[in-house]
């Protein structure tokens, strides 16, 4: 079995890279990921020592180099991790979002219908269902929610997974889409709402919290969401979409308060700044349909996730220390001032 990965040099792909290759030992994975300010070669560092693992730089939109490398590949499955992933960049800069999450899965979809793929699995997240109100605990998402998207982000993943299901309907290409709640872990680049507060704790910086941090998220630690897409892939049914999240919905400050008692650090550094724009309110996967179908169940209490997780940070420090020198520094200032 060969499978496109791409995005691997990413928070979610390098992490499912580890898993297929732990998992699947006679699969052969290839890598494509255009390595931008979120991708980190760093990151496969290991897996490039494994020779069933190969890696090519380029990008989902380059529609010449794709064909080129899916004509020589031959892949029976590819999983389409490859994104622009963070909300407050797309609120910056809408358009790289539209040319990657939207042309970049458009140029992978006509490429795996030309070369005849056995699988095409979009990751997908569960922002593309809007949000819901803070006062009702009882709603949930469910896959047959009308999409509605908040930001540039979502709204540029709400169109990859309708293009993704209309290439199944149109074309027959066999696709199955996976819609995750929010994930944490080793290897997320700290722009994202935990890494961001570990990384800024240790060195004794403000933490900026959104509005007063009510808004709640649905936490799922990243290998339960790699050992999702790997039975979707293998066992969902073409067509579907599987929603994907363990029932842990958290208030953002209570995270971040959690976050500051592990590495020991006063709640002072708590800074609240300005909210979001079109903050999206609460996030809360209804996860019935792949348990039922697919036998799946998150393995992963938070506290344990999230103190495997603050560990790695605290290990690997060379890894934060190099991103932290380059655009990302840039990035802070302009954002957090
Ligand atoms: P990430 O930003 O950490 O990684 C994205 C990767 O894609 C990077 O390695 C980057 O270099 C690569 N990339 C970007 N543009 C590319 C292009 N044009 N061609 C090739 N590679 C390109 O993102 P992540 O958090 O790992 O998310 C991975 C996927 O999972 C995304 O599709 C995201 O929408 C989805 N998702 C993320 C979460 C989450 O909580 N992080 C939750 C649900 C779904
Ligand atoms: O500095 C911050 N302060 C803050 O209060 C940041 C970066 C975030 N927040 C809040 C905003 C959100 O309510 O924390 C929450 C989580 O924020 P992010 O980590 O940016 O994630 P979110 O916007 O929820 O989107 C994430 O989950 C779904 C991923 O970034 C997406 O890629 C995924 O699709």
């Amino acid at each position: 079995m060969k499978i496109l990965v791409t995005g691997g040099a990413g928070f979610i792909g390098c992490n499912f890279v580890y898993y297929m290759l732990d998992k699947h030992t006679d699969y052969k994975i290839v890598c494509l990921d255009s390595l931008t300010y979120a991708g980190n070669l760093r990151s496969l560092e290991k897996a490039m020592e494994n020779p069933n693992f190969k890696f090519i730089k380029g990008s989902i939109s380059d529609k010449e180099l794709v064909n080129k490398v899916f004509e020589e590949e031959q892949f029976d499955i590819v999983v389409n991790f490859a994104a622009e992933s963070h909300v407050d960049r797309s609120i910056e800069n809408p358009f790289i979002f539209l040319e990657t999450n939207v042309m970049g899965t458009a140029c992978l979809l006509d490429a795996s219908k030309k070369y005849g793929v056995k699988r095409f699995h979009q990751v997908s997240t569960d922002e593309v269902y809007g949000d819901l109100p803070l006062d009702r605990p009882d709603l949930f998402f469910t896959e047959d929610l009308p999409l509605t998207a908040s930001s540039p982000y979502s709204a540029s993943k709400a169109s990859a997974d309708l293009l993704t299901l209309a290439f199944h309907r149109t074309y027959g290409l066999p696709v199955t889409v996976s819609r995750c709640s929010n994930n944490y872990g080793p290897y997320q680049f700290p722009e994202k709402l935990i890494p961001l507060m570990i990384v800024r704790a240790q060195e004794n910086q403000s933490l900026p919290v959104y509005g007063q941090g009510l808004n709640v998220r649905d936490w799922l630690y990243v290998d339960d969401h790699c050992k999702a897409i790997d039975m979707i892939i293998h066992n969902g049914k073409v067509g579907e979409v599987y929603n994907v999240g363990g029932h842990n919905e958290k208030r953002n400050i209570d995270v971040v308060k959690t976050i500051l008692s592990q590495l020991g650090k006063p709640e002072e550094l708590i800074t609240y700044v300005k909210d979001r724009a079109g903050h999206d309110l609460r996030y809360a996967i209804d996860p019935t349909k792949i348990s039922d179908e697919l036998g799946w169940h998150p393995e992963t209490a938070f506290d344990d996730g999230m103190k495997k997780t603050i560990q790695w940070y605290l290990d690997n420090t060379a890894w934060t220390d190099e991103i932290k020198s380059g655009e990302y520094a840039e990035y802070s200032k302009r954002i957090y001032g």
